[in-house]
């Protein structure tokens, strides 16, 4: 295949393509006839290869086709639409850089057109009518982005922080009166009341920086760990309030930086300062849906990994917070509130109390609000798909609870998947915060063209209530917290979550031109952690949790079936291999029993122990999860696997999770994550955290967290017997080879400790927290127009949708589902 260096970046498709087709003009002109042949379709990149296989059946004369240009542009391909006599192309060259051409399959004339074009062609398919319509809704919220600087190297995106941090750099030099914003900024910093950092009277860029020559001098005087309260007043006087620093020494350093930014703003200096400013005391972290508890709550229908990030992000965030506050003097307790649906009926769940304080925090709750209709509130489960109706009331209903119990506005409001983001927007933009959002997983990229055809799947799924709130929510947010550079621009061959928002349509209702641009330097990426007291290595023999060493006995080789386990293990002396998800299709736990099912030198390698779920279809009302429950049993009697699986249901305790995970790692066995998707993947950092090698999936987060074959394996959940011959493999050369599986171990902890550990992303957010406060204040005027468009667009369209969605009636509950 050709590389990247055969096409310029200046070059457009339309530029080259013309030449690169006639090189092979013969073939073409033949593929081209094949791909018409069937009429007007959507086509993959695995379509038209495989047509053109069959055209081309001589591999060599293939691979010349393919070995140049052609064969380039042709694998960067994401999709083509045929309307014969032609075909249109949407080519991704990098992530982030799309282009758009149309090809006649009679001449092979190559012409550029704009990505209006490229999805009325698309739309034209299910909607013709509609696509004709000139006065179709059109999105575009690029047309209102007039002011925000973008970057222009994919390998950028991803680190906005550092570019906003330039950009505000560069706003702020030349002459000192540029600097007046952020004097301005600095005045009107304030906590419950109190004036912070500045006040009136160093209300100029000039009155300031003379101010700071005259504190130099007075602090160096002074013994460095002089409290600062002992020369508080004198400060006031000059018009210096709290929040420089707990000390002299503290102190003096941040008022030396901010004097160098003053007199010649660098992005070092700027990112010091602001990361120091007291910004940040109460925090709302939003996440409606599921069931949102400390204890047995995982592994319930829609509650997995989101609860678990947020319930270790508190700790994380709330510890950084209380040193930061600590060290700029203040006395303040920073708060923050997890703000959730409360539930009537809750499982025996503690998701009907509404205030819970969190483990491991001293000033954390989670704050539980019912959802509410006119029919009353609603008391039990909805699914994450159905929640829309709910959303609106709930945020009234929270912002009241969250001012009452804060006492005041928070100042940061960071939301969590669709649900959580469209509620953080409304409320942020209600109370006038900062807000960030977290995606989890966007559901958008899971499903193949799930825009043109969501009027088939939106009786299921209501994707066009949720690719429109998540659109809403990436624009309105000041910054979006990601977890891998993938969920933002993807990889080489394939889109990234937020990338898929940028164009698309849904015909019938709505043609978004630009739905967001992944070149804003809104978007960051700050990986989660595991909790490192819950899953610690193997071998800290020491710190090991014998006391649950019973129970994980009784669970993995018992040999009776109960409500907790089904199958059992014969020979216990072979390593094991063990997934642990939801089960949700995309966990693809079914697929890893069925590699395994069909593959003899694994099966003879390995005991199999897959947890997830429960074993009585009639207990869920999750539609995916009855399927796969089903799905479960007809292959364990398809490949006769009693005597070599243990399916355990759902676990929800976490300690004797990490335990088990350390106990599989005692039998020299092995994780596995074969997600047909996976967004991020804690269990694989879990995992890797116990000292288990791993195998995760390559469509999603786990691809950038494994380095393949160093620190783990990376298997193509769309190829099982490849995924489970890579295993058999290992476990091969591990069997005649001990430290080869040692080495795994040892690599996969080292790849953790340098890059996913929570003290590393509460320093990154909280910094993301200040940097965005200020930056938002840069740009009120650009923030204000948007969210013009973001309301008119909520309310003309988003509402509407959401009165499709049906509003469950409150009959009893079924009987609880065993834990
Ligand atoms: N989990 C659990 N019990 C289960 C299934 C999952 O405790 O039966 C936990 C798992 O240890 C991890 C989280 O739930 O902490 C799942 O997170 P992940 O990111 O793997 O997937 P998600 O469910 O968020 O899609
Ligand atoms: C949701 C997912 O699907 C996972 O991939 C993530 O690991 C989890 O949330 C936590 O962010």
């Amino acid at each position: 295949m050709a590389s990247a260096a055969a096409i310029k970046r200046s070059d457009s498709i339309a530029d080259t393509m013309p030449d690169a087709l006639r090189q092979s003009r013969y073939h073409m002109k033949r593929c081209f006839a094949k791909y018409i042949e069937q009429g007007r379709r959507i086509m993959k990149l695995h379509h038209l290869m495989s047509e053109m296989e069959a055209v081309i059946d001589d591999k060599d004369e293939r691979t010349q086709v393919l070995g140049g240009v052609l064969g380039y542009i042709l694998c960067s391909t994401q999709e083509a639409v045929v309307v014969p006599p032609h075909v249109v192309f949407s080519i991704r060259l990098d992530p982030g850089y799309w282009e758009f051409v149309k090809v006649s399959s009679e001449d092979l004339a190559v012409e550029a057109i704009t990505v209006r074009e490229f999805l009325k062609y698309k739309e034209a398919l299910c909607d013709e009518k509609w696509s004709n319509d000139e006065h179709v809704l059109e999105v575009d919220f690029r047309a209102i982005d007039f002011s925000t600087p973008h970057l222009t190297l994919s390998s950028s995106i991803g680190n906005g922080i550092d570019y906003v941090t330039k950009f505000t750099t560069s706003k702020l030099a030349g002459k000192l009166d540029n600097a007046q914003p952020l004097v301005d900024y600095l005045v009107s910093l304030h906590h419950h009341g109190e004036q912070l950092i500045l006040n009136e009277t160093l209300n100029t860029a000039s009155k300031l920086q003379a101010a700071l020559i005259v504190t130099e001098v007075y602090l160096s005087a002074l013994p460095k760990d002089t409290p600062f309260q002992n020369f508080e007043l004198r400060f006031k006087e000059w018009g210096f309030e709290k929040g420089w620093g707990d000390t002299a020494e503290r102190t003096q350093e941040t008022m030396k930086i901010l004097s160098e930014v003053l007199q010649a703003p660098d992005p070092l200096n700027m990112d010091r300062f602001l990361s120091r400013l007291p910004t940040i005391f109460n925090v709302v972290i939003l996440s409606p849906h599921g069931y949102f508890g400390q204890a047995d709550v995982l592994g319930l229908p829609d509650t997995g990994g989101q609860v678990v990030y947020i319930l270790d992000q508190v700790k994380a965030m709330e510890e950084e917070l209380t040193l930061r506050i600590k060290q700029q003097g203040l006395t303040v307790k920073p708060q923050i509130l997890v703000v959730t649906r409360l539930i009537p009926e809750a499982r025996g769940t503690k998701c009907n109390q509404e205030l819970e304080p969190i483990n491991g925090t001293k000033y954390s709750n989670i704050l539980r609000v019912p959802f509410r209709t006119e029919k009353g509130i609603l008391r039990r489960w909805v699914s994450r798909f159905d929640i829309y109706p709910y959303l609106e009331l709930f945020t009234q209903d929270a912002t009241a609870k969250i001012l009452y119990r804060m006492e005041g506005k928070p100042d940061l409001i960071i939301g969590n998947y669709t649900d959580g983001n469209l509620v953080a927007s409304l409320m942020a933009n209600k109370l006038g915060i900062t807000q960030a959002t977290i995606a989890h997983a966007l559901e958008k990229t899971k499903y193949e063209d799930s825009d043109v055809n969501w009027k088939e799947l939106d009786p299921k799924y209501h994707f066009s209530c949720q690719f429109l709130a998540d659109t809403i929510s990436m624009n309105a947010t000041d910054f979006v917290i990601a977890s891998t550079y993938q969920e933002i621009a993807g990889s080489k061959d394939r889109p990234g979550q937020y990338e898929s928002h940028t164009a698309f349509t849904l015909p019938g209702l709505c043609r978004v031109v630009s739905g967001i641009n992944v070149f804003d330097p809104k978007f960051n990426i700050a990986a989660p952690g595991a909790d490192q007291s819950v899953y610690f290595p193997y071998s800290e023999k020491q710190k090991r949790l014998t006391s649950f060493y019973p129970a994980i006995e009784e669970l993995l080789f018992s040999k009776e079936d109960n409500s907790e386990h089904l199958g059992f293990l014969v020979d216990r002396k072979k390593p094991i291999i063990f997934s642990m998800a939801r089960l949700d299709i995309v966990k693809n736990i079914t697929g890893l029993v069925e590699w395994y099912g069909k593959n003899k030198r694994l099966r003879n390698l390995v005991n199999l122990v897959v947890v997830g779920g429960f074993f009585d279809p009639s207990k869920s009302k999750d539609r995916e999860e009855i399927s796969e429950i089903k799905k479960m049993h007809t292959l364990i009697e398809k490949y006769q696997l009693r005597g070599q699986i243990r399916w355990i249901a759902a676990q929800a305790d976490r300690n004797r999770n990490g335990e088990l995970y350390r106990c599989i790692a005692d039998t020299r066995g092995a994780f596995v994550q074969p997600a047909l998707y996976e967004a991020f993947g804690l269990t694989v950092i879990e995992a890797m955290n116990c000292g288990l090698p791993t195998f995760a999936t390559n469509q999603g987060g786990p691809a950038e967290i494994i380095v393949d074959g160093v620190s783990g394996f990376h298997i193509d959940p769309n190829n099982g017997d490849e995924a489970s011959n890579k295993i058999a493999d290992f476990f091969e050369k591990s069997k005649t080879d001990a430290a080869y599986w040692d080495r795994f171990s040892n690599v996969g902890l080292q790849r953790i400790y340098e890059c996913y550990t929570w003290k590393i992303y509460a320093n990154k957010v909280l910094n993301m927290g200040s940097t965005y406060t200020f930056w938002r204040q840069l740009n009120k005027e650009q923030k204000q127009a948007k969210q013009r468009y973001i309301q008119m667009f909520f309310n003309l369209q988003y509402r509407n949708l959401v009165k499709n969605v049906p509003v469950p009636s409150d009959e009893p509950e079924q009987p609880a589902a065993p834990k």
